[in-house]
């Protein structure tokens, strides 16, 4: 298959993630990149064709917020990673805010997504990453193309980083591909916890299918998406399909939903499909709680591979670092 990977997505490495009241050491370590390409082997580079596609799902004000912001943290006289710590209440009326602090908190919904002085340059290489993944899938190239994004992307909104994501990796690709001409795109999301940025992103597309299999946000971070009556507006009526599982699922219950996202796919007819994987959906995944083995991944990805469409795998989460590259490969060896 073919892979891709940037080592400059190595340089971000946060310090701690806000955790149950205290700080505690950040989950999304960039040994978890290294051990994949310890597992895959060589990973092709990507190309830079800048910021365009980017802006095409985040708005260009957050965009500028994220590449300046730990330059503006320095300038206030902070050292360490830029977090916040004050958050709007929903829809309260926007404001002209100036102060680092009131960005960090317009810009995010949680306090384990610190910005360091090297999370733009990282999160662009992840995109340009993902979108260099994508191109031989555009010109009929190849069938399937993995993305080692990391940090990852799916927690990412249009305005808004959070969930250790900045720059929503999977979303830009799909946008990359409708723009490239593909009527129809479908992202399938594995990830544990629920797609919440990508979901917003394609809320009202009637152009971008988005299924996603996740723990029961009732118990699961991100605890505000992802429960089943959450489908669509606009030109994106059902065109979103949520699927929570209960702690402690297995994979015969996994499968049963994975069947159902299947079927919805299909009766989409998606020209592509983009896969959010994230591999914290494994049974010793220290922050979640569902019961999948390394052996289920294969059978997981076969499923997805028998739609027949060109596929992008694009990699989200997964925090049992000792075990990720074999969970990532034996993900890979199903398509
Ligand atoms: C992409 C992705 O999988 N993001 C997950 C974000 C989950 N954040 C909230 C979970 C809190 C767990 N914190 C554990 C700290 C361990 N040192
Ligand atoms: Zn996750």
């Amino acid at each position: 298959m073919l892979k891709y990977f940037d080592p400059r997505q190595l340089a971000h490495a946060p310090l701690q993630e806000m955790h149950n009241g205290g700080w505690a050491d950040h989950a999304e370590k960039p040994s978890r990149a290294e051990i994949v390409l310890g597992q895959l082997g060589d990973c092709a580079a990507p190309k830079d064709v800048g910021r365009a596609p980017l802006a095409r799902v985040h708005t260009a004000d957050y965009l500028d917020f994220l590449e300046n912001a730990h330059d503006r943290w320095r300038d206030a006289g902070r050292t360490g990673d830029a977090v916040g710590y004050t958050w709007p209440v929903v829809q309260r009326r926007p404001l002209k805010l100036d102060r680092i602090d009131a960005q960090l908190g317009r810009y995010s919904y949680d306090a384990g997504t610190p910005i360091t002085a090297d999370t733009w340059d990282a999160a662009y290489w992840g995109a340009q990453t993902a979108l260099t993944a994508l191109q031989p899938l555009l010109i009929g190239e190849a069938r399937t193309s993995f993305a080692l994004c990391r940090p990852p992307g799916h927690h990412a909104g249009a305005d808004y980083l959070g969930g250790y994501c900045y720059l929503n990796n999977a979303a830009i690709a799909a946008r990359a591909a409708t723009d490239a001409g593909h009527p129809r795109v479908a992202i399938i999301d594995v990830d544990y916890h629920h797609g919440n940025g990508t979901q917003d992103i394609f809320w009202d597309a009637g152009d971008v299918f988005f299924a996603s299999i996740h723990a029961d946000p009732a118990t699961d971070y991100p605890f505000y998406w992802g429960h089943a009556d959450e489908t669509g507006e606009g030109a994106g009526r059902d065109t979103t399909l949520n699927l929570p599982l209960p702690r402690g699922t297995r994979l015969p219950a996994y499968l049963e939903a994975l069947d159902r996202v299947i079927g919805a796919v299909a009766k989409f007819a998606p020209g592509l499909i983009i896969v959010s994987f994230g591999a914290d959906t494994f049974e010793e995944d220290p922050i979640s709680h569902f019961k999948i083995a390394e052996a289920d991944y294969p059978i997981i990805a076969d499923r997805i591979a028998k739609l027949g469409r060109p596929t992008l795998v694009v990699m989200e989460g997964g925090y049992a670092v000792d075990a990720l590259g074999r969970n990532v490969e034996a993900f890979l060896s199903g398509f």
